[in-house]
């Protein structure tokens, strides 16, 4: 028996206890919970946990009566590039056909503005499994790695891949190989920045394991989510 950390969107939290069938492992577990996580830097959830994170659960729900809930966006801080490793674990319900995919933006803020820009992407790990998982660096060759800081981390169902605002690609399509993970895509002219996603893909139920990753802590988020603020009322001055 060990302690859950349910988090909400907000910094609302709620801790309880529960028996579970999974090891007993260091550090709190964030759970998308009922709000949705977004699918662009603007509406991605703020993991705001103290400490190392152990895993990300959530749903991408597939079709909507207003809106679908294709890609769920997370920001987080790399806080061990060199230990860093986020895989799927496995896919525990939802539709069949759910071929999950990941994606790892740096963020960064341009023109006063936090952006996503393409860092890392896997389809499969190796040949035969669905399931993603990324390391500290890229293998296609592009030589693309994670540093310390600030990151996103997108999930999406095969088929739906990040674009820029022209609608290109934002990442080399090595990735889709089994077993490769792929840095940015060779110099589109529309930019490295998340911008949207090219389609709709398949959906399903996932939890991430996470390694070499803490929360945006809570002084450190509301920094982030006001920076583009402070910046304007310091240049008030
Ligand atoms: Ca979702
Ligand atoms: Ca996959």
């Amino acid at each position: 028996m060990h302690a859950h950390t349910r988090c909400l969107r907000g910094g609302f939290a709620v801790a309880f206890t529960l028996f579970t069938a999974t090891p007993a492992l260091a550090g709190p577990d964030w759970d998308e919970g009922a709000t949705d996580a977004g699918s662009t830097v603007g509406t991605a959830q703020v993991i705001d946990t103290t400490g190392s994170l152990n895993s990300i659960k959530g749903k991408l729900g597939g079709p909507g009566f207003v809106t679908g809930d294709y890609q769920d966006c997370f920001l987080l801080n790399v806080s061990d590039p060199q230990g860093f490793n986020i895989s799927l674990t496995s896919t525990f319900g939802g539709p069949p056909g759910f071929d999950p995919m990941m994606f790892l933006f740096r963020i960064d803020m341009l023109n006063g503005t936090m952006v996503a820009k393409a860092v890392l992407a896997n389809n499969d790990k190796s040949a035969g499994s669905p399931l993603p998982a990324l390391g500290p660096q890229a293998n296609d060759g592009s030589g693309a790695m994670v540093g310390p800081g600030l990151y996103l981390i997108a999930i999406s169902g095969f088929g739906s891949q990040p674009v820029n605002a022209l609608g290109e690609f934002v990442f080399s399509q090595s990735f889709l190989q089994p077993g490769v993970i792929g840095g940015p895509a060779p110099q589109p002219a529309g930019g490295y920045l998340l911008d949207a996603w090219s389609a709709d893909g398949s959906f399903g139920n996932y939890e991430l394991l996470v390694q070499g990753v803490s929360g945006v802590p809570s002084p450190g988020a509301v920094a982030l989510l006001g920076l583009a603020g402070i910046a304007a009322r310091r240049r008030q001055r």
